[in-house]
This record gives structure tokens, sequence and C-alpha cells, in this order.
């Protein structure tokens, strides 16, 4: 009996699309990794499931309620530097956050700026929290150039940034804002009285349901700094800030910690060239677009010499030195490394970059997936060298 052609192509792909099935159903799955095995380097902890963090925890309830007096509000803001122009990115940034998190909790947002906010801005981001909102100017003296700036010597410098493909080096306004962001913002007067901060940028996503109080997370659990992604820098944009770093320590060795991250700070081995161009950093850093911290860090003495040290040095200007390094220096050599958590639970992107946890609280991101877009990107991320010196904490 013969079979018409059609029918039997259609037999066939049925029969493949069987196989197909029987394979996904009975593959052995790809085996997990656990710290210290070869290859943890390849091992995702995203892909475990993720729930609240240990230790003491405050969950939402009405003493939250926006406006009321004697709040279960600690000391603490969202945080962001942004322009009038962002003013749409800012509302989509807010509006995840507000969703998975401030509407619970209801903290303060603080929006700085180099020249005043519009009336636009201030409106269409107040229209997205029940909570208050504060527009702040950045007075000139924390923003322009300092004087002892050589507008020579960083004309050239910018040519030779440039020449090494350095993004946003020709813009002085790039520059103005790592400084700002390195040494600058918790010196703003109307920070004062804060002392923790959630650095938040436009466009930026939130993808999970947080419960729980994170900035009593930080005061309860005595955390300093608190991360989501860690990441490769172009050393070409920090050539010197690890030699100058060594000449601070040299001159200040007792501002070291005891239990410090320098192996993390100065590993040589999952990517020796970065370590090479930079060197002697391996250039691994937290990625600070997004950060909870505890602003008495930065404002402590060791700190503060340090961001002085760095400013006279003049590498914000004539290199590309980033905020994200410079904090992550600071803390890796200056902090109890145990006061660094990351912050595993909240889900969070910056193009093309993320942080997405295994829980049913996430919406919107794929569970152990660190980057979107070419597979290239996955090689920035260094958080397996977190995990190997320091741990999960
Ligand atoms: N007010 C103000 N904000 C700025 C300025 N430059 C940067 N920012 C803000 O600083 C943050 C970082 O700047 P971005 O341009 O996003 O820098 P980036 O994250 O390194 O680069 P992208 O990958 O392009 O996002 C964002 O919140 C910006 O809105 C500026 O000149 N003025
Ligand atoms: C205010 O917020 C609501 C709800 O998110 C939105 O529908 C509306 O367009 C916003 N109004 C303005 C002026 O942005
Ligand atoms: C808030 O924190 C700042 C900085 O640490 C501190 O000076 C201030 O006294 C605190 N205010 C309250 C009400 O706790
Ligand atoms: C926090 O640190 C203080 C002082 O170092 C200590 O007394 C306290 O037990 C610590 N609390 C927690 C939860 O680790
Ligand atoms: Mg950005």
């Amino acid at each position: 009996m013969a079979i018409a052609r059609p029918v039997r192509a259609l037999g066939l792909a049925a029969v493949i699309m069987w196989c197909f099935f029987l394979y996904q159903i009975f593959a052995p799955s790809a085996p997990i990794r656990r710290p210290g095995e070869v290859g943890w380097d390849e091992y995702d902890p995203n892909l475990e499931p993720t729930g609240e963090p240990e230790g003491i925890l405050m969950h939402a309830s009405n003493e939250y309620a926006p406006g009321i007096e004697n709040s279960a509000r600690i000391n603490a803001t969202l945080l962001a530097l942004v322009r009038n122009e962002e003013v749409d990115g800012m509302v989509q940034a807010m509006r995840d956050l507000e969703r998975t998190w401030n509407h619970k909790f209801n903290y303060p947002w603080t929006f700085f700026n180099d020249v005043p906010f519009s009336e636009e801005f201030k409106t269409k981001t107040q229209n997205e929290t029940k909570a208050e909102c504060k527009y702040e100017l950045i007075p000139k003296e924390h923003w322009e150039m300092p004087s002892w700036i050589n507008k020579d010597l960083y004309d050239e410098s910018i040519k030779l940034l440039l020449d090494e493909k350095i993004q946003y080096a020709d813009k002085i306004s790039y520059h103005q804002m790592c400084r700002w962001n390195s040494g600058m913002f918790y010196k703003h007067p109307a920070l004062a009285d804060t002392q923790f901060y959630w650095r938040v940028e436009p466009n930026v996503h939130f993808f999970c349901d947080v419960d729980y109080d994170v900035f009593r997370y930080m005061q309860d659990n005595n955390k300093t700094y608190g991360f989501t992604i860690n990441l490769y820098d172009a050393p070409q944009s920090i050539p010197t800030l690890w030699p100058e770093t060594l000449k601070f320590l040299a001159e200040h060795p007792e501002y070291i910690h005891e239990n410090n991250a320098m192996d993390w700070l100065t590993d040589s081995i999952r990517r020796p060239d970065h370590n090479k161009k930079a060197n002697g950093y391996s250039t691994c850093h937290f990625w600070s677009n997004f950060e909870i911290a505890d602003m008495r860090f930065w404002r402590s003495k060791a700190y503060d010499d340090y961001f002085n040290h760095l400013d006279r040095a003049g590498g914000f200007f004539y290199e590309r030195w980033g905020d994200a390094p410079v904090h992550s220096i600071g803390l890796g050599l200056f902090e109890d490394s145990s006061r660094i958590h990351w912050f595993r639970d909240i889900g969070y992107q910056h193009v093309p970059f993320l942080n997405c946890p295994n829980s049913n609280k996430c919406k919107g991101c794929t569970a152990g997936k660190p980057f979107e877009g070419e597979s290239f990107l996955q090689k920035e991320d260094c958080r397996p060298n977190w995990f190997k010196f320091v741990g999960m904490g």
C-alpha cells in the first residue's frame, strides 16, 4: 500500500517531535556544582530557590503608612541623580520599585541634579508615589572640575582614552558624575540627617516583590553595603587607580580592615589580562547603579582620606575612574567584608546585566541569567570571585 508523500512527511515529523518530547523529560539535567568543586565558576547560585535573607527582618505593616508620625521607617531615602530629560525613564524605574517594594514602606525619594528640576519632572515623579519627594540642586563646588585639574593635560588625556574606545570619555559631565557619586553625594546638606540610601537610576527594572524593610535589614544585621551585580571594568579606564591606591595604603596602612577583601580586589587568575592592564587590580566591582548602603562608611575618615587622595591625583578626569571601582576598592580595603551583603532576592536589571533569583515572587526575568544579549557579556560577570573569596552572605 502506498502512502502519499505529505502523509509520510507528517508521520516522520510526529516521530521526531515525540523523541524530542521524551528527551526533554528524561534527559539528565546539568549537574549542579557546589562551591569548592571544580567548575564553580560556571555555577550560578541564582538557580537555587531563593527566599528572604536570614537575620532580623521587619515586614510591612500599617506602621509604614505614608506621612504618619513615629512610623517604623528609619533614617533612609531612595536616591537618584538624574537629568530632567530622563523623566520618563525615572518614572518607569520608580513604578517598578514602588510596585515591588516601596508602596509597602513609603520611604522618601530624594532627587539630585546639577541644574534645577523642571516642574514637569517634579509633577511626573511625585505622581508615582505616596511618599515624600525632595528635589535638590547640587552645589557648584561639588560638581565642577576641581581647580587643580590641568585643562591641557585633560584634553590630551581624553584623546588617549578615546583611542582606547572608552565610552563617554569625552563627556566632561560623565567624569563629573563619576566623581560626585564617588565622593560628593553624601556631603550634600539635604542628606545631613540621612544614614541609609538606595540608589536608583532611570530605566532600571525591579522584578521581585520584596516584603521586608531593606533599610532595617541593613541596620539590624550590621550591614554597610548591599549589591546585586559584580562586574569587571574596562582596565583602560583606570590604569593608575590601583597604583594610586597602593601609594595611599603605604601612607595609611592603619586603615586596612583585618577582615578585608584584598584577595577579591587583586585576583589575577580568573582574568589575568585585566589585572595586568589595571596594574594589579582585578577590576571586579560592585555595579554601583544599584547600591543600598550606610553613608557612615563614606563619611568615615578612612574613606574620606582615600577619596581626597584620589581626587588630588586627578584620575577622575585624566582617566575615567568610575564610582563603582572607587567604592568597591574602598569597601574591599577598609570595611569588614562580612558587612557587605549580596541582595540575591532583589531582582534587578540595568541593561544589559541582571540579577534574577529563582522565586515565585519574581516576574519578567529568567532565573540564573546574568545578562541579556550577546554571549560575550557572560565573561563580564565576576560574582564567582566574590563568592570564592568572601562568600554569599
Ligand atoms: N543631573 C545629571 N545627572 C546625570 C548626569 N550624567 C549622568 N547622570 C545620571 O547619573 C547616572 C549614571 O549615568 P548614565 O548616563 O546612566 O551612566 P551609565 O549607567 O554608566 O551609562 P549607561 O550604560 O548609558 O546607562 C544616571 O542616573 C544619570 O541620570 C548629568 O550630567 N547631570
Ligand atoms: C499619574 O499616575 C497615574 C497612575 O500611575 C497615571 O495613569 C497617570 O498618567 C499619571 N499622571 C501624570 C500626569 O503623569
Ligand atoms: C540620622 O542619621 C544621621 C547620620 O547618621 C544622624 O546624624 C541623625 O542624628 C539621624 N537622625 C535620626 C532621627 O536618627
Ligand atoms: C552588630 O554589631 C554589634 C557591634 O559590633 C554587635 O554587638 C551586635 O551583636 C551585632 N549584631 C548582629 C545582628 O550581628
Ligand atoms: Mg545608567
